[in-house]
């Protein structure tokens, strides 16, 4: 039988609206943690060419998804990695143990994405997500609440705080699991993952009666309307 795949350190998800604070906090903490590797999936998407396209009106490359997670998944079952992207919401939850999200004050956060030459429309958009809290939102849908950490990062003596709350978490990671985790599916995902899928398809299921009822009774009314 193959050796079940176990990593002995854990793997940290930085997360956040662009210009909240993960690159320059992730350049901080691998100081602090520098046997962990880091990866800024913008550049790692780039340099292994995980794209299925550009977005002329952002101006920006689409991330091919499934081709990311092949080229980065087996680097994840080493455990010490600090993952740095605004989209927290692919990778799967068995091999993340730490998801941080970043939070910024919307005055604070506009400069920011000013001083680095966003357009109006693209201001515009992040902050929206940022006072929706939509990083915040998916995280907490895809991942267990209890590895989801909301950490403001406004000033400077935040970013030290955020870094010192990180490294004191891993540090007591590694206390907390001496025979380390598995990286493969526990089962208690397994069976949350099975409830998520099964509630999902009678979502659809539901969705698609209901819209094959509407087009029934617009049959209905364009039979009636035939009629008159
Ligand atoms: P992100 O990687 O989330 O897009 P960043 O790390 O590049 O953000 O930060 C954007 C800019 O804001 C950069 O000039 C550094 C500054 N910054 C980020 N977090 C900060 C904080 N907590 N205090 C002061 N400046 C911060």
């Amino acid at each position: 039988m193959a050796k079940e795949s176990r990593r002995y350190r854990p793997n940290l998800l930085i997360t956040g609206t662009p210009g909240c604070g993960k690159t320059t906090t992730c350049e901080l903490l691998q100081r602090r943690l520098p046997d962990f590797t880091y990866y800024n999936i913008s550049e790692f998407a780039e340099k292994h060419k995980c794209y299925e396209g550009y977005d002329k009106d952002r101006k920006s490359h689409i991330v091919d998804e499934d081709k990311l997670l092949d080229e980065l998944e087996p680097l994840l079952h080493e455990g010490k990695s600090i993952i740095d992207w605004h989209v927290n919401d692919v990778f799967p939850e068995r091999l993340i143990d730490l998801v941080v999200v970043f939070r910024c004050d919307n005055s604070i956060l506009f400069d920011r994405l000013h001083a680095r030459g966003y357009h109006e429309a693209k201001i515009q958009e992040n902050l929206d997500a940022e006072i929706m809290g939509v990083v915040l939102q998916d995280a907490m849908e895809s991942y267990e609440q209890e590895i989801v950490v909301e950490l403001q990062s406004n000033t400077t003596e935040d970013m030290d705080s955020n870094v010192d709350r990180i490294v004191a978490w891993e540090k007591n990671w590694v206390e907390q699991h001496p025979e380390g985790v598995t990286n493969e599916l526990p089962e208690y995902l397994a069976k949350k993952q099975g409830k998520k899928a099964a509630q999902e398809e009678s979502e659809s299921d539901s969705e698609s009666e209901s819209a094959s009822e509407s087009e029934s009774e617009a049959d209905e009314e364009s039979e009636s309307e035939d009629k008159e």
